[in-house]
């Protein structure tokens, strides 16, 4: 079901630039659990013991197994069309295209998109709870020991707990990714721009504010999700569906940028 303008002919437009965000709604149909969705990640588990600073603090056991469970889930599963359909229009549309995901599960990168700003952070990252040890790649699980820092042992301190790459609630996202975000909002002026929310309910800030920010340089705002989400009203377009489906379709006739 489609209501406003065209989304299509939006995509089709000369030198059209399109902004992605994506959200867990994306990764469903590769079979992993959503946050709000019934049988999601927070019934399962209260967001502020699992998903914030203090929720570590209190108990770093119970975040780690969090997390160590969807990495070995996230492993498991493929991308889908939806992530494929990403990687294909940016492929045609190259820098003409972002794709800002809130997704840790790197399944976007697994579809073969390059252009993609993981602004909630990464579950295959971790990085120390204290010391400025560069976030590394890390796909291991800890269900019985915690991990902890031996650069902080290196520099004469006790050591520390490591913890997942991630954002959790409470904690402020990268600046240099808003500022990517706010660069390609702002770039070309003149060529029209496309923003398309997916798969999110649109619950969780800032990224359930770009809309707001892709109008504000005249933007049309698309919405692809399986039902309305808190934000529905701010797009110009929303379209029911299922991402696996609704993409495919919806990118097919989008040009490749003319060199
Ligand atoms: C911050 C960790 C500064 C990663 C996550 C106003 C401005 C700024 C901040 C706030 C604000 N108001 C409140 C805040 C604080 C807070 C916030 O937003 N709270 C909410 C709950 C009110 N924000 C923050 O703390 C952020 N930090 O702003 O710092 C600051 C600091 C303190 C105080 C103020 C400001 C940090 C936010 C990041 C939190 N980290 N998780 C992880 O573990 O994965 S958020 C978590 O929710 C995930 O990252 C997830 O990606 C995100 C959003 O969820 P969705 O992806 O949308 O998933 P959801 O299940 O909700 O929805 C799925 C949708 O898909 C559904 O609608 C469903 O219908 C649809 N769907 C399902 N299947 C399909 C489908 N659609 C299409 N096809 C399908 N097949």
């Amino acid at each position: 079901m489609t209501s406003g303008a065209d989304p299509k002919s939006a995509l089709d437009q000369d030198g059209v630039r399109v902004l992605v965000l994506t959200g867990a709604g994306v990764s469903a149909e590769s079979g992993l659990a959503t946050f709000r969705d019934s049988n999601g990640l927070w019934e399962q588990h209260r967001v502020e013991d699992v998903a914030s600073p203090e929720g570590f603090m209190r108990d770093p056991n119970l975040v780690w197994k969090f997390y160590s469970l969807r990495r070995d889930q996230a492993k498991t599963v493929e991308p889908n069309p939806g992530h494929q359909a990403l990687a294909s229009i940016e492929e045609k549309l190259k820098d003409r295209f972002l794709l800002v995901t809130q997704n840790v599960d790197g399944l976007h990168q697994r579809a073969g998109s390059e252009r993609v700003i993981e602004i909630h952070g990464s579950l295959f990252r971790t990085k120390c709870s204290r010391c400025d040890l560069a976030p590394f790649a890390d796909h291991a699980t800890y269900f019985e020991s915690l991990p902890l820092c031996d650069a902080c042992e290196g520099r004469g301190r006790s050591k520390t707990l490591l913890r997942p790459d991630i954002v959790w609630f409470g904690e402020m996202l990268d600046p240099g990714h808003l500022n990517a975000i706010d660069r390609f909002l702002h770039a070309d002026r003149g060529a029209p721009l496309v923003f398309i929310a997916i798969g999110t309910s649109g619950a969780v800030w800032p990224a359930a504010g770009l809309v707001d920010l892709a109008r504000s340089v005249g933007g049309t705002t698309l919405l692809v999700n399986a039902e309305p989400a808190d934000n529905t009203s701010r797009f110009h377009v929303f379209i029911r569906g299922k991402s696996a489906e609704v993409l495919p379709q919806l990118f097919a006739s989008t040009r490749s940028a003319s060199r």
